[in-house]
Order: structure tokens, then C-alpha cells, then sequence
């Protein structure tokens, strides 16, 4: 299949070729596509070099499926320019999320809300990808009626400028290296921790937090779960983290929940706090699964359960799940 990757010199695109290649997706020619001034430069993927080609050209090589991580506004313009040259997107961009024309997916979730008609796919936000993987189970037995979210959120979210501002303000702390560094965040990441994530909006949220809130019940295909979200940029690489508070319709047995998360697909269960077993981005990096541990009754409140959830947001939070999603496709003949 010949496979477009559009955006394929940003972090998640990077992810996104790494992915394909690890998970042996049934790739004849490869499409690196990337902004004007990345045009022939050059990418690898399986230990051989691809040149960047411009948009048009990856458009006229007709491939059957385009992964973009590219943002917003270049989704918007060329996600539908792709689309109509019959070629599938998935988009990893919050441009179509909330379109009801477009379906949403999380393949443990709502794979089935795919079909061959659907040309542009979009792709959750990372933060929503991995609470959703955590909390479906526990929804189709228990029935949520209200989630509250912390999120402790990678650097890696942000981009590349944001790793590259972190790594030189630690050198400059530690070494004193005087090498100039980009600023990614308006403030220091290092040794400092950022209660914004995107820009806010005109309720006192900023739009991660709403991405939390309307993603969740779009995926999970229910309107009255209540959501409420605060997202928080912390100085860390591996994953983000979450600590989420559940508040259920029925009532439920601590074992139960355990063995329902330990059996789910995507799930792992690391939940043995006399032996500081409890998941950390820094054991979720570079893996795919949804981590989850700290799981304990709200003694505040009736049917209520916190756990704390991590995983690596290029991987199932971004690449992964886009490159499970053409894997889906492919598997049920739903491309080209
Ligand atoms: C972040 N959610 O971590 C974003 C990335 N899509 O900033």
C-alpha cells in the first residue's frame, strides 16, 4: 500500500514512521510529505533514505492512506484536497475532532465507528486517548456519571521547541552552557510546572481542557458524562500522566476493577504500592499500552474511584493510535 506521512519531520510524524516500521504496516512506497522548505530533504524509514515531496506531488502519487500531523490550519486546508483525490486521512489535529461528519476513534473504543465512506479520520487529542482506553471498561460495566482530570503532561506534547527549550535550560543549570535555546512556553519548563495547555478560552478553560471534556463523550459515545478537566505542562519526556477521579452509577468491588483493567485491551496494570509498583512516564516511554495503577476507593463520596493513568503521547496518544486506526482500515477492507 502506498502510504503518505504528512508533517513526517515533527516529532509525531517521526513516531508515526518508527511505528509503521515496528508494527510491519504493508507499506510499497512511502510518501514523505513535509512543509516547502523540508522538500528534498531527506527521511528514513527501514534503514533507507525517502526524499520529502511537496503536498501536490504526494496527492498525484494517489496513495490509499495519508497520516498528517501537520496542525490545525494545514489539515484544514489539505486533509479535504486529499480526501477528494479518494485517499483516507487520518488526522492527528484537532481540526476535525468535533465535526459530526467525522468520526472520532480510539480503536479499544469505538473502532467500529469507521466505514468506508469516512476520508477524513480524526485522531483524539493524547491526554483523551489514554483516559478513554482506561475508563471504557469501567464505563460499560459501572456506567460513568462524572470524571474530574488532573493532567501532568509531557514537554514532548509541545514539540520539538519545547524539549530543545527544557534540555538548555537543564545544561544551563547544571553546566552553565551558554548555547541558546528556543522558549516553546512563555515561562522556564525546567524545575517549574505550567497550569496552561493551548490557549484559554472565554469560560476560564484553556482548549485542552475542553478537548478533555467534549472528546471524551464523542468517543464514548455519551453526552451525560460529566467531565471536568485541568491540564498542567510538567518538566518531563516520557509520557504524560493523569490522576483521574471516577464517580460511578452503580457501585463496585476494588478486585473487580483491578481484574477488569489487568484483562483489557491496551491496559496494563501496575498497581502494587507496598512494592512501589505504580506506573511513571519514564517506564511508559517508547511502550504502547495505557498504564494504569493507584487504583483506590473515594472514601469522600459514594461509587467513586481514583486511579492514576500514564502513557507515552507520541505513541498511543498520537502515532500508535493513528497507525491502529489504518490497521483497522486495512483489516476490514475499509481503504481505497
Ligand atoms: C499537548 N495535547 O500535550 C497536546 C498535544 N497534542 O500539548
Amino acid at each position: 500500500m502506498k502510504v503518505a506521512v504528512v508533517g513526517a519531520t515533527g516529532l509525531v510524524g517521526t513516531k508515526m514512521l518508527q511505528v509503521l516500521e515496528e508494527r510491519n504496516f504493508p507499506v510499497s512506497e512511502l510518501l514523505p510529505v513535509a512543509s516547502e522548505r523540508s522538500v528534498g530533504k531527506e527521511v528514513l524509514y527501514k534503514g533507507k533514505p525517502y526524499k520529502v515531496v511537496s503536498m501536490e506531488d504526494a496527492i498525484a502519487a494517489k496513495p490509499a492512506l495519508a497520516l498528517f500531523s501537520a496542525g490545525g490550519s494545514t489539515s484544514l486546508e489539505w486533509a479535504p484536497k486529499f480526501a477528494e483525490a479518494g485517499i483516507t486521512v487520518v488526522d492527528n489535529s484537532s481540526a476535525w475532532r468535533m465535526d459530526p461528519t467525522k468520526p472520532l476513534v480510539v480503536p479499544e473504543v469505538n473502532a467500529d465507528a469507521l466505514t468506508a465512506t469516512d476520508k477524513i479520520i480524526a485522531n483524539p487529542n493524547c491526554s483523551t486517548i489514554q483516559m478513554v482506553v482506561a475508563l471504557n471498561p469501567l464505563h460499560k460495566k459501572y456506567g460513568i456519571k462524572r470524571i474530574v482530570v488532573s493532567t501532568y503532561q509531557s514537554v514532548t506534547g509541545t514539540g520539538k521547541k519545547a524539549v530543545d527549550q527544557l534540555m538548555g535550560e537543564r545544561a544551563k543549570a547544571v553546566a552553565g552552557a551558554q548555547d541558546e535555546y528556543p522558549m516553546a512556553y512563555k515561562y522556564p519548563i525546567d524545575l517549574n510546572v505550567i497550569p496552561q495547555i493551548d490557549v484559554f478560552l472565554d469560560n476560564g478553560y484553556t482548549k485542552e481542557e475542553m478537548k478533555m471534556v467534549n472528546e471524551t463523550k464523542k468517543i464514548m459515545r455519551d453526552e451525560s458524562i460529566r467531565v471536568t478537566s485541568t491540564t498542567v505542562r510538567i518538566p518531563v519526556m516520557g509520557g504524560h500522566s493523569e490522576s483521574i477521579n471516577i464517580e460511578f452509577e452503580k457501585d463496585f468491588d476494588l478486585a473487580e476493577v483491578k481484574e477488569l483493567l489487568r484483562t483489557s485491551p491496551g491496559v496494563t496494570l501496575v498497581d502494587d504500592p507496598a512494592n512501589g509498583g505504580y506506573p511513571m512516564p519514564m517506564d511508559a516511554h517508547e511502550k504502547d499500552d495505557v498504564f494504569v495503577g493507584r487504583l483506590r476507593r473515594d472514601e469522600s463520596n459514594p461509587n467513586t474511584l481514583n486511579l492514576w493513568c500514564v502513557s507515552d503521547n507520541l505513541r498511543k496518544g498520537a502515532a500508535t493510535n493513528a497507525v491502529q486506526i489504518a490497521e483497522y482500515l486495512a483489516a476490514q477492507g475499509l481503504l481505497g
